[in-house]
């Protein structure tokens, strides 16, 4: 598992916006805009705030995770909530951008991809000098996974591997346009009107860089995949029960992926599969608690915890 969540501000975002602002800063530009799901917004903030830029978030009003809204709070920027979805915030951000003179950092912004593909770098690195067998990634606007092709064939033309991994996409069912195109043997993509999941990050429907993350699956012989909510909160579940790591829904559907490929069989067990986790888990506390959380409120006495547990243990 690649955990992502360890980056400064808790998602891979950082890894491009530390380059992307950077950019920003060279060009002498002042204001920084970008539409998000959450966290490119938390990170653009971040970085912006250490660069002392102006920074503008477009979020779709009620559709993103309170971690990241108290980040991009609490980094200084100035946030504006949209009746709509973050695809109706992609639709207006570059004219918004031209009125304000700021400039754009969503993953169409080529200098974002550059910086997220150094997580191939690290990955080989992290492995020995070996590429995996497989790449399991989130996608949601598709830059991260395009992103790690780059990254992955340029370590191929450097001549460091002569392999490169299969790639998988792995979607949630309601906000699946790049799946369902690649399963259905579809060019062209169906944008989903009102896509819906309990992973906030990846609810998308028209994704920006659809074409270069189909690209990367099909040309790295990989695969597509679309997976319910519930699998995506298994996963979540199991990856923090089992291995102590707390994700964010989106980020556990790199695992949901392998678990589901590993139970057909098509991931061998002598192969290496790396699954990359996108974001932490303390972003979206309403996610984790959906449901699922009941917590005893007792006496401050240990007869009275002892109770709420069901009794001694020893
Ligand atoms: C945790 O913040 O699009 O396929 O505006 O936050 O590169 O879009 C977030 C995306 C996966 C999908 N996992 O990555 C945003 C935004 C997490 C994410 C994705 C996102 P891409």
């Amino acid at each position: 598992m690649k955990n992502e969540g360890q980056n400064p501000t808790g998602s891979f975002k950082d890894r491009g916006m530390t380059v992307g602002v950077t950019e920003a800063v060279a060009l002498g530009r002042e204001r920084v805009i970008c539409a998000s799901t959450g966290n490119t917004a938390a990170s653009l903030a971040a970085y912006a705030a250490r660069a002392h830029l102006e920074c503008v978030v477009l979020v779709p009003a009620g559709g993103v995770a309170q971690g990241k809204l108290a980040q991009a709070y609490f980094e200084g920027a100035r946030i504006v909530g949209l009746r709509g979805s973050f695809d109706d915030a992609m639709n207006v951000v570059v004219d918004t951008a031209d009125r304000l003179d700021a400039y754009v950092l969503n993953s169409i912004n080529p200098y974002r991809i550059e910086g997220q593909k150094t997580a191939a770098f690290e990955v080989f690195e992290q492995l020995g000098g070996n590429v995996p067998d497989w790449l399991m990634c989130p996608v949601g606007n598709g830059g991260n996974l395009a992103a790690y092709w780059k990254g992955f064939q340029e370590l191929k033309a450097l001549g460091a591997t002569e392999r490169l991994p299969r790639l998988v996409g792995v979607q949630a069912e309601g906000a699946a346009p790049i799946a369902d195109a690649i399963l259905e043997g579809r060019e062209e993509i169906r944008p989903v009107e009102k896509p819906e999941t309990v992973a906030s990050a990846i609810r998308i429907g028209n994704p920006a860089n659809w074409r270069k993350t189909v690209r990367a699956i099909r040309g790295s012989g990989g695969l597509a995949l679309k997976l319910p909510d519930p699998l995506l909160v298994e996963a979540q579940t199991q990856l923090a029960r089992e291995e102590g790591i707390f994700v964010e829904p989106a980020s556990a559907a790199s695992v949901a992926g392998a678990m589901r490929l590993a139970r057909e069989g098509t991931l061998r067990s002598e192969e290496t599969v790396v699954c990359v986790c996108t974001g932490h888990g303390l972003k979206d506390p309403e996610a984790a608690l959906r449901e699922r959380v009941e917590v005893a409120v007792v006496e401050p006495t240990v007869k009275a915890i002892l109770s709420a547990l069901g009794g001694s243990r020893r």
